[in-house]
């Protein structure tokens, strides 16, 4: 079953309208209201739509979120059963701060299609190459860079891999440094990181590191459409995470997950700009009217581009 044409307008709306709302809170810094005012928005924009979804990644679990909680019913009730994956503010610090790169995102499959993450780091790569075997979370980092230089033609030294800037990090610095590799340091928001192997001008062969689980599957979600690689394994720390994990259905806790075990089926994803940033601009206020840009993936439909809109606040 596809997901209906119309749908991905509508979750276009919903970044849009969240994207909005937490622009007018950009550079207070205030990361809690920033997010508030995107997961308000998000939320009530989700219950206009004729759907019967559940919220599969959100806020966290209803003892720590009111609004957007692991489980929450969205919608009218009137529709298709959705799984639906948000990250109403993707870079609360760049949103408080008013740097680039602050997201609203929202992805959304069929009923029991999206994986749940529960909110944990995550081990992830992807690449824009969909040949298995090239590129793999468990290969040394020289063996993906080798396989991955000698399946475009070209050296090491012309490969650009993009990760956060941690300290968690440093040891896979050091081996792209001594492998000529170029680097791309990011400070947060590492769906868009993710994101940037999926077209050329982002200059990104290659995205790797330890980030957020949630925001693994969201950016699986639009990865699924572009056709790129991606793999993930969740990782935890404490035994709290363990529990909460297996009781999300987690069986194995140490599974490698490919692209197609975190999204199947249709899926949609938008993600609005807030502050400019790689992937998109940010919301521009026009007088009465205001400009924002989206990134949209409708995957049954071929749709994966960059929509600019210009309406009314
Ligand atoms: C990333 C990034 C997020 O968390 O997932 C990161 O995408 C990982 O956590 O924007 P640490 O900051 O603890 O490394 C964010 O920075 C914030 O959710």
């Amino acid at each position: 079953m596809s997901l209906d044409k119309n749908l991905s307008k509508q979750f276009i709306e919903v970044s849009t309208r969240a994207a909005l709302s937490s622009h007018y809170l950009v550079g207070k810094k205030d990361k809690i209201a920033a997010d508030k005012a995107a997961v308000d928005t998000m939320r009530s924009k989700l219950n206009e739509i004729n759907m019967d979804g559940r919220i599969v990644i959100g806020e966290g679990e209803l003892d720590e979120a009111p609004m957007l909680y692991i489980g929450e019913k969205l919608g009218t009730k009137k529709g298709p059963e959705l799984d639906i994956a948000v990250d109403p503010l993707e870079g609360t610090n760049f949103a408080a701060y008013n740097l680039p790169g602050a997201l609203s995102v929202i992805a959304v499959a069929e009923k029991n299609c999206l994986l749940g993450a529960p909110e944990t780091y995550m081990d992830k790569i992807s690449s824009n190459i969909s040949e298995p075997g090239i590129i793999d979370l468990d290969f040394p980092i020289k063996k993906n860079i080798f396989n991955l230089a000698e399946f475009k033609n070209t050296k090491p030294e012309n490969l650009t891999v993009c990760l956060l800037d941690r300290p968690r990090h440093k040891k896979i610095i050091e081996n792209l440094h001594s492998l000529k590799v170029n680097i791309k340091l990011i400070t947060d928001g590492d769906v868009s990181g993710a994101l940037m192997v999926t077209d050329k001008r982002y200059g990104v062969d290659l995205f790797l590191g330890v980030g957020g689980g949630p925001e693994g599957v969201l950016a699986a979600a639009a990865l699924d459409a572009f056709n790129c690689t991606f793999q993930g394994r969740f990782l935890f720390e404490t035994d709290n995470d363990k529990t909460r994990a297996f009781k999300m259905g987690i069986k194995d806790l140490k599974k490698k997950y490919n692209l197609n075990e975190i999204v199947s089926g249709d899926s949609i994803f938008c993600a609005t700009g807030i502050t400019s940033g790689d992937l998109t601009s940010g919301i521009k206020l026009i007088n009465d009217d205001f400009v924002s840009e989206t990134l949209v993936t409708h995957k049954s439909l071929g749709l994966k581009k960059i929509i600019k809109s210009r309406q009314k606040i």
